[in-house]
């Protein structure tokens, strides 16, 4: 019996001791066990990634460094207007899908670079004006996010829109001059078509409280004020040899406003302030918890379209810099982003089925419109796209209903303007998708809380 006790009392003391050594191995390595930039911030509930050339994805140094060190990647030009549009209406997604699959090879997630810019348009496009050029360009973003939907985790919808110098408005460009709307259809046409990312904005010149990014904000506003589908922010970063002192004030009034913060394209210029600057930017993101990951624009100083300036966290051999201590060390120090899932933001995860047909023959007059619908549902959300398709004589304008179930309500609509939220909610074309030639097809959508159960559109036409 003593002898019994004697050998439960060792064994407790035993166990106790493992169980205490458990938990300090596991006390350390939530504080800071990460060794890797991709390790840290994955333990923050952050990402930590570069932008790829992929041309350089066959070089072994540069390999090496991108897959131990990164868990994001977005391509330095390879999913642009001109890349992937090269004459209007033929798509080429090489570059694109290598790059996915190397992400998806090796355990990163993707940002998408970018859907409209008034940089590195296709010659076609640079030529274009007007309605022709809005279309091209909304059909740009929907065939390109249709392309890639379910595999990147954040769009750039649309990059540097804003002008330079005081005066915080809009960038002259030919997108620009199709009309103000040019930005927000571009998001609804994204959000249609990809429902799981995030839709981001992303500026330059925007590293602090200044007229460039006060522009953006008040947009950023308005947008959500809206409805507008815009999920996250990013700043570039592309910074010299100094950081405004309210480098982290300005993303976190931008979190405050319902979005996500992103820095998107960090580098700095070598000088004796670089690692510490970098330093600085990590830890502005961590303090703020919507800034949700840091990518570097490049992976080595000489990967860097910066050339001389040295601007990254790897040298040319692949050596890491004070630069890259900087960022593990503000990493590992960072508090992590709270874990509650946000109950009013759900985006979906899985992408919706690809057009099912209708399942009932849509009502509608013979000669007026048609409109079936796709839903994708989560539990307490859905998306629905819906496809209005004109009938013999086409349509000047279009008029959908649809009745949700008890309990439902719309939160955000895109290419189309709706009446109510609750209850039977009608939704009218807009401007650039009302005339539809006879059998023509135009999609919006919209996106509920509740249950999306039962929704059976009906079109009428004028
Ligand atoms: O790094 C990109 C470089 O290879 C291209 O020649 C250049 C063309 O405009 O674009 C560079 O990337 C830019 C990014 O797409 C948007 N923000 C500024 C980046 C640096 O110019």
């Amino acid at each position: 019996m003593n002898h019994r006790r004697a050998l439960r009392a060792a064994v407790t003391v035993a166990v106790t001791g493992v169980l205490a050594a458990g938990m300090t191995m596991a006390l350390t390595s939530t504080a800071s066990a990460g060794t890797t930039l991709r390790a840290s911030a994955a333990e923050k509930g952050r990402y930590f990634g570069a932008a790829v050339a992929t041309g350089k994805l066959s070089t072994s140094t540069y390999v090496t460094i991108l897959n131990r060190e990164f868990n994001s990647v977005v391509a330095e030009n390879e999913m642009k207007w001109d890349a992937t549009e090269p004459q209007q209406g033929q798509f080429r997604y090489t570059g694109g899908d290598r790059l996915v699959s190397h992400a998806q090879a090796n355990g990163m997630s993707v940002r998408g670079h970018a859907l409209l810019w008034h940089q590195q348009q296709p010659g076609w496009a640079q030529g274009m004006s007007g309605s022709a050029l809005r279309n091209a360009a909304i059909n740009h973003v929907t065939q390109v996010a249709t392309h890639f939907r379910g595999k990147i985790h954040s769009w750039d919808v649309v990059n540097e829109a804003f002008a330079d110098g005081g005066g915080g408005g809009r960038r002259d460009s030919n997108l620009q001059r199709t009309g103000n709307d040019w930005i927000e259809a571009a998001f609804r046409a994204a959000r249609a078509a990809d429902p799981g990312a995030k839709l981001c904005y992303n500026d330059y010149n925007t590293d602090g409280i200044n007229a460039k990014s006060t522009g953006i904000y008040n947009m950023v506003r308005d947008f959500k004020s809206r409805g507008v589908p815009i999920d996250c922010v990013g700043f570039q970063s592309h910074l010299g040899t100094s950081l405004a002192g309210d480098y982290q004030a300005n993303l976190q009034r931008f979190a405050d406003l319902g979005v996500d913060v992103q820095i998107t394209e960090l580098d700095v210029m070598t000088g004796g302030n670089q690692a510490t600057i970098f330093g600085a930017v990590t830890r502005a993101c961590m303090n703020v918890s919507r800034c949700t990951g840091i990518t570097v624009w490049g992976v080595r100083d000489c990967d860097s379209w910066r050339g001389s300036d040295n601007a990254l966290l790897f040298d040319c051999n692949g050596n890491k810099k004070a630069a890259y201590t900087n960022v593990l060390n503000a990493l590992n120090a960072g508090p992590a982003i709270p874990t509650t899932p946000p109950p009013t933001d759900p985006p979906p995860t899985t992408p919706p089925p690809t057009d099912p047909p209708p399942t009932t023959p849509p009502p509608g007059t013979p000669d007026g419109c048609s409109a079936s619908v796709s839903l994708n549902s989560w539990n307490g959300g859905f998306v629905a796209t819906v496809k209005v398709t004109a009938g013999s004589a086409g349509t000047n304008g279009w008029n959908v209903g649809v009745t949700l179930a008890s309990g439902a309500s719309v939160t955000n609509t895109w290419s189309a303007t709706a009446s109510g939220s609750t209850g039977t909610v009608r939704f009218a074309n807009v401007d650039y998708n009302g005339r539809l030639g006879a059998g023509q097809v135009t999609e919006f959508g919209f996106q509920g809380t509740g249950s999306g159960a039962g929704i059976t559109p009906t079109c009428t036409a004028s």
